[in-house]
């Protein structure tokens, strides 16, 4: 039956809205990887990770969303951080800081800097995102964290294969998680969350 006023029209859609894509897997025998795709500065949890510069003073992509949404004292606080190696470095490549998430929902976080690829050969731009995941939750399990969420660590303007990236992020938090519970990816295209998911079915993960 259609309505008198709906004929010559095409049909009304049933559905429209699509609820956002999200999946579980057990990542280790104590914690969950939760794959979702969204904004990484709306996680409600201990901490989101920062792809970050080696200046730690903001920048694009992520690093710009998330200083936009915490205020203007995150950078403060990473101004504050001490500089480790000339000219002005913060944090080396690989390496992970801390700091308050300040306006957030999340309650810190941790700033880390993955390879720029084209700079590494493929080992070493590995060993490199691996070290800026397991560092991360090295600062995570300090602090006693129970959730960390990540976005997609070299894969915008660092130029990082996705799926190249998501086999050795994913490996990195396997190895690494120690007491945090939930390890979530938040990521931000529909194309980059199915690249995440297809991995963790490829690393052997269950539901
Ligand atoms: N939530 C989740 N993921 C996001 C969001 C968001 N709100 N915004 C962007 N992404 P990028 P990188 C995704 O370029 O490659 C900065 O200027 C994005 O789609 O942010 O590590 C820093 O200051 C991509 O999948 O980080 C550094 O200079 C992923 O986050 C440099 O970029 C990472 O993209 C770091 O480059």
């Amino acid at each position: 039956f259609r309505s008198p006023s709906r004929v010559g029209k095409p049909p009304r859609k049933v559905c429209t809205s699509m609820a956002p894509s999200t999946r579980q897997f057990a990542l280790t025998d104590t914690a969950v990887l939760s794959l979702q795709e969204g904004d990484l500065t709306k996680f409600k949890g201990d901490a989101i990770v920062n792809a970050a510069n080696d200046r730690l003073l903001g920048g694009g992509g992520v690093d710009g969303a998330i200083h936009n949404a915490a205020g203007p004292k995150l950078l403060a606080a990473c101004k504050a951080l001490p500089i480790v190696q000339k000219p002005a470095i913060r944090c080396p490549t690989g390496d992970a800081k801390i700091t308050e998430g300040f306006d957030l929902p999340a309650s810190w976080v941790i700033h880390t800097v993955g390879p720029i690829y084209s700079q590494h050969s493929k080992q070493e731009a590995a060993s490199l995102l691996a070290s800026a995941h397991k560092n991360s939750l090295v600062l995570a399990n300090e602090k006693g964290m129970k959730s960390v969420a990540f976005p997609a660590i070299s894969c915008g303007v660092y130029g990082y294969p996705l799926h190249e990236a998501a086999k050795v992020a994913l490996k990195a938090c396997q190895e690494g998680a120690g007491s945090v519970k939930t390890i979530a990816f938040i990521l931000f295209s529909e194309d980059t969350y199915s690249v995440w998911r297809e991995e963790a079915e490829a690393l052997g993960l269950q539901p």
